[in-house]
Formats: C-alpha cells, structure tokens, sequence
C-alpha cells in the first residue's frame, strides 16, 4: 500500500515537471520539445534505451528513472551464454525473462544481448571444441532465440568476434577455431528461430574507420552480397574522453550497405569534455536515418561496469548529470527521421505442409549466379532428418552451400541436413541456402523426411 502510494506520488511529480518544462520551452518556440530521452528519441522514430540488471529493479530510485527516461531495455548479462544454458541442453529463462517483462511492462523495445561471445560461456562450452562445439552453439541460437521468438526487437546474435589492433581479421577464439563460416552459421539459425528480430553484429573499439571496423564492414558486405540474414551492426561506443572525428562517417558507411546502425553499449569517460562526447554520439545518430536507436551501458554511475570512471547520465544519487541535458537537446535537436521499419521476410503464412515435408526455394539472382535459400517445413509431425531433392539446369552448378551437405553439384542434387538442423517440430521449419553459377532452381523440390 505505501508503496503503491509512493509510485504514485512520483508518477505525479513525474508529471507535473513535464508541465513545466514543456510551458517553459514553448517561450522559446519549441513547443515540441520531449522531456525525457525515450519520448525524445521517439519523435524521429527512435529509441533511447539503457542496459539494466534484473537484481537492482527492486531499487525504487533505479526503476523510477528507468521507466520515466527509457524506452527500450537491453539485458546487461542475462540472456549471456553462461545465463541461460548453465549446463548443456539446460536453459534457465528466469532473469532473462524478468528483463522481457519489464520491457514489456514500459511498452519499451527489448534488445537480446548476447547470442554468442568468446566471454561468459558456460564452463561446459568453453571445454568443447570442433564439430561438438559449433552444434553446442548452434544449438544455443535456435533454442534461446525460439524461447524469445516474436518478443526481441534486435539480437545481438555475435558479439565481439573481430581482433583488436590493425590486423582486420577475426580474433582467435575456441567458436572461431570451429570454422570461419561460425557467424553465419550463427546468422541463420537465429534467422529461422526468430524470423521477425533485426540481427545484429555486435562489437567495440569500431568508433571510426579503423582496421577493426573496416574488417567488419568487409562481413557485412559479403553476408549482403551472400544473401546472409544481417540486419543490423552495434556500435558498442564505451568511450574515453573524446570522439573520433569520423564517428558519424564510420556509421554512415555501414548504412549504406542497407544495415540498421545502433548504438549498444554507450559509455563515457567522466571529464571535462564528457557532456560534449554524448552530445557528438547522440548527433551522429541523429544524422544517419538508418541509426534507429541508441542504448547507455547502465542507468546511474554506481550502476555501471567501468567502477570509479562515473561514465553514465545519472550520477550515484539519480540526478541528472550535465551529459544528460547535452544528449536530451540534441534528441530535441531533431535529425533525419528513421525510415519506416521493414518486416524481415514472411514466415508462417504457408500451411504446414500435409506430407512429412515440404521444401521451397527463394531466388536472389544475378547475371551468371544465385543464391538460393530452400526452406523446409515439416508438415503435421516432427521430423528427424530430411533430404531435400531438386534439379538444376544445364549450365549451373553449385559453388558454396551452407547448413546442409550436398550430393551432386550439378543437375539432380540432393541435399541432407546437418546435425543442428535435423530436428524440426510439427509445422515448424528451418533453411538452408546454396550459391551457383549460371540461373537456379525454377522446379519445385522434393522433401522426404527420416
Ligand atoms: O556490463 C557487463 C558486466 O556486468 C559483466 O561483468 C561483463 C562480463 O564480461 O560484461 C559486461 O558487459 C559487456 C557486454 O556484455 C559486451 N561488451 C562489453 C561490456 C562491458 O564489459
């Protein structure tokens, strides 16, 4: 009851601050300046939002500013690998499930961070390696991101996976010694787990054109050009005490290979120039339409990871610092609005198939290649295993082939799943794609299942 009565009082003075500032404001000609940065953001279709930790929402001041300020949560650790499948093939949803609910409790977009990291595996994972390793993590994507199927705005499906310094190249690590092709492999499972979240790529110290960022900027462009599900790349943004001057170059870059840009993990430096660094990110965001949102790396300063640098907006108490003012003017500032938000592909408007399975194929062809994606859905019972049957005609063959094993390169070829695909629930399905020369599939294939 008390508490209930203070949620109350604050929402009310939550409230009637509003009043002012916007009265205050519109003296000055812009009536319709925002008060807070999640309805700031929202005016040019975007969305502030902050990383939060399911053990402080018991905090009243934590949760006050949290559901006044943001409108979109990222789970600070607990959607992590080590979080949700603490021993293999067990997955605890509980603190990742209490983040969900309170984003959906704020109508607020909720990022899922992260599918797969080199940090915080389970100790399980991190003994594995090889083929036990890649159907272990392959596994992870399909069953967390189906767990959270429909509910995540965006997943951070890989994160961190590029090498610091000037080599632009992968960093080593025990999923990366699973095979290169590890991250897409990881694009595509997530991509048929959750046909409706944007995914994205995720990483740090990629503030400017540099070789790390360059390096990724190559990914992207080749998972486009491949037809790899990609839909967007975070920008971690954990700051020292300046901005580099092709911040909003850099970001610009990767928007024009037709990905969304975020900014993920946003923290800066305490300093003298801390308040102008946020202004310079939140600008650069503003002024790349495809920058749909932004997210700080916790809510007050006692909050976050970097202890002692007081690198947020709210300082230990909940006040609002001098870097919060700076970013909700340039929120208020306005910029190029977002483009309106374009579905990924249909998924469930074809029936299950009456058969054991179906399979069909999508097209993205070019003059002298394709790549084709082959969807296989099982028809009114679970399937375990499938072989999937066309013909190519004359002149195409086969180049590149992912999340299946082909017989035949050329005219009648059969493909058979791989070991992470094989499984797949009553009506459910899953994809695999292949790259060829010459013109593709045009005849319906054949799907036997066993
Ligand atoms: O903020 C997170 C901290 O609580 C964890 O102890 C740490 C474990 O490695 O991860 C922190 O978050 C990281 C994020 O998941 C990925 N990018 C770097 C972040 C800061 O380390």
């Amino acid at each position: 009851m008390s508490s209930l009565r203070h949620v109350r009082s604050v929402l009310l003075a939550t409230a009637v601050a509003g009043i002012v500032v916007a009265a205050s404001v519109a003296v000055i000609g812009t009536a319709e300046a925002a008060s807070t940065l999640g309805a700031s953001a929202a005016q040019s279709g975007r969305y502030y939002g902050a990383a939060i930790a399911a053990g402080r929402l018991g905090d009243a001041t934590y949760t006050r500013i949290l559901t006044t300020e943001f409108n979109s949560v990222t789970a600070e650790n607990e959607m992590k690998w080590d979080a949700t499948e603490p021993s293999q093939g067990r997955f605890t949803y509980t603190n990742g499930d209490r983040i969900l609910n309170q984003g959906i409790a704020m109508g607020a977009k909720v990022r899922g961070h992260a599918l797969l990291w080199h940090q915080q595996q389970p100790s399980w994972a991190q003994s594995l390696s090889g083929s036990a390793l890649r159907n272990a993590a392959i596994n992870h994507v399909t069953q967390v991101a189906t767990h959270y199927r429909g509910k995540i705005y965006a997943w951070d499906v890989v994160n961190e996976a590029f090498a610091d310094g000037g080599s632009g190249g992968r960093r080593d690590s025990n999923l990366q010694r699973t095979g290169n092709d590890w991250i897409e492999a990881a694009f595509r499972a997530a991509r048929a787990a959750d046909p409706a979240a944007k995914l994205c790529y995720n990483d740090y110290n990629t503030d400017g054109v540099n070789a790390k960022s360059t390096g990724i900027y190559n990914m992207v462009r080749d998972f486009k050009a491949r037809g790899v599900p990609i839909d967007c790349v975070g920008f971690q943004s954990h700051l020292g005490t300046g901005l580099p001057g092709d911040y909003q170059a850099n970001l610009q870059r990767f928007a024009d290979l037709g990905v969304d840009v975020q900014i993920t993990e946003l923290d800066v430096a305490q300093g003298s120039n801390q308040a102008n660094v946020y202004a310079g990110v939140t600008r650069a965001c503003m002024a790349v339409s495809r920058c749909t949102g932004i997210t700080v790396w916790g809510i007050r300063d006692s909050d976050s990871w970097r202890t002692g640098e007081n690198p947020l907006l709210f300082d230990n108490s909940g006040n609002k610092k001098p870097a919060y003012t700076s970013v909700l003017n340039a929120l208020n500032a306005g910029g190029t609005g977002t483009p309106p938000t374009t579905s990924n592909p249909p998924t469930t408007s074809t029936p299950p198939p009456t058969g054991a399975c179906a399979a069909t194929v999508s097209l993205n062809s070019w003059n002298g290649g394709y790549v084709a994606t082959v969807r296989v859905t099982a028809g009114q019972a679970a399937v375990s295993g499938w072989t999937v049957s066309l013909s190519l005609p004359s002149g195409s063959a086969i180049t590149g082939i992912w999340s299946a094993t082909n017989t035949g390169s050329a005219g009648a070829v059969s493909f058979r799943n791989v070991s992470y695909n094989g499984q797949i629930p009553a009506g459910g399905f899953t994809e695999f794609g292949f790259q060829g020369t010459g013109s593709g599939p045009t005849a319906i294939p054949t799907c036997a299942a066993g």
